[in-house]
């Protein structure tokens, strides 16, 4: 099976995909709303189908289903429907798959994608020990080069005297962010976010163990949907309560998807999105002399005179450069892994 899921999206695929056309054959067409184990829960209407990957997923190359993703089926009313293929995605998460590797000994990148099909990424972070500005960069840069918008949501708002400070760091660090603060537990600031939890609107929600998202799920849908607990008092970190990503319908008709949390957020070949995170800065190096500037010695960089005369902070520039250079990194491994697949179907 191809578990290097395609991790192509259509940007200028907008619409509604409930909305596209059916394909012309008696497949029916449905939304992975959970995945356990092998089988997928499809969500058809108001009902909620088993279903399980028909034998091409095993025998060709396929993108497999991930949570979120539109599938064709055949229907079974009286046990598992049979997935024929997934739909095109209008927007994808992805992060590196080291396939039970730990990162020393990665040889080569797989990507995996996480979920697909969001409108909005709420990027949830607590205001108490969580809180790690570089670990935000990452998400946005991941977000905007999946074709999502990023929503930075600065949650346990009720537990901190100065959530301005945090605010303000993370508007400075891109246009195409918004960021809200509240608290899920005291219905503080909740009512910022319903101009994006508007019907038929996808949003994914990511972020740490115990910052707080299944909280704001429960807080949304108006009822306890998903469990939560308590976080660590030793080290505030949480308990990985939740563990299998999850869409959860409103009654307006938005969609949530609920995530465990992330240990870590490693990066795939995201270059574009870092680029439009950084916009100053892929805009500033339009303005160096030479095209392939590194920005290091070369005569008529832009970028270096920037910093020099105070309009770049060399503190941004470095987490640019550090976010830039494991993605480069990402992509040779990618690159390395492709080559390798071609070379091994060959020796027969
Ligand atoms: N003080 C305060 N506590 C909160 C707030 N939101 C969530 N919590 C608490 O934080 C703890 C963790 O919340 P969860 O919603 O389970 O966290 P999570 O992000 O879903 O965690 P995982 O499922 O492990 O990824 C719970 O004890 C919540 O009651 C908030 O706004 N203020
Ligand atoms: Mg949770």
């Amino acid at each position: 099976m191809n578990k290097d899921n395609n991790t192509k999206i259509n940007k200028n695929n907008t619409d509604n995909p409930s909305t596209e056309a059916v394909p012309e054959t008696n497949d029916k067409k449905g939304r992975i709303c959970e995945i356990q184990k092998n089988t997928f829960i499809i969500k058809y209407g108001a009902e909620e189908l088993s279903g399980k990957l028909n034998g091409s997923f095993y025998n060709e190359d396929k993108v497999l289903p991930v949570v979120g993703d539109y599938v064709t089926f055949l229907y079974n009313p009286v046990g598992d429907s049979t997935i024929t293929s997934v739909c095109e995605r209008k927007s994808l998460l992805k992060r590196p798959d080291q396939s039970g590797h730990s990162i020393g000994f990665v040889k080569t990148m797989k990507e995996q994608v996480m979920v697909a099909n969001f409108d909005y990424v709420f990027i949830v972070a607590s205001l108490n020990d969580n809180y790690n500005f570089n670990r935000i960069a990452r998400y946005v840069s991941i977000t905007l080069e999946g074709n999502g918008i990023p929503v930075v949501i600065l949650t346990k708002v009720d537990l901190c005297s100065n959530p301005g400070r945090y605010v303000r760091e993370i508007e400075d660090l891109s246009d195409k962010v918004r960021v809200h603060t509240i608290s899920a537990l005291y219905g503080i600031g909740l009512d910022e976010l319903d101009e994006y939890v508007e019907p038929g609107k996808t949003i994914a929600i990511l972020g740490s163990s115990g910052v707080g998202k299944s909280t704001l799920v429960n807080a949304l849908a108006g009822s306890d949907v998903m469990k939560t607990s308590g976080i660590r008092e030793e080290d505030s970190k949480g308990r990985h309560t939740t563990t299998n990503r999850q869409i959860i319908e409103l009654k307006n008709g938005a969609f949530l998807i609920d995530t465990p949390g992330m240990r870590e957020l490693g990066m795939c070949d995201v270059s574009e999105g870092i680029d439009e995170t950084f916009e100053d800065i892929a805009e500033l190096a339009l303005g160096c002399r030479f095209s392939d500037c590194k920005h290091d010695t070369e005569p008529g960089c832009a970028v270096k005179r920037a910093i020099e005369g105070g309009e770049l902070s060399e503190e941004r520039y470095n987490l640019y450069l550090r976010l830039q250079g494991e993605s480069d990194h990402a992509a040779k491994m990618k690159r390395i892994a492709k080559a390798r697949k071609q070379c091994k179907g060959k020796r027969l």
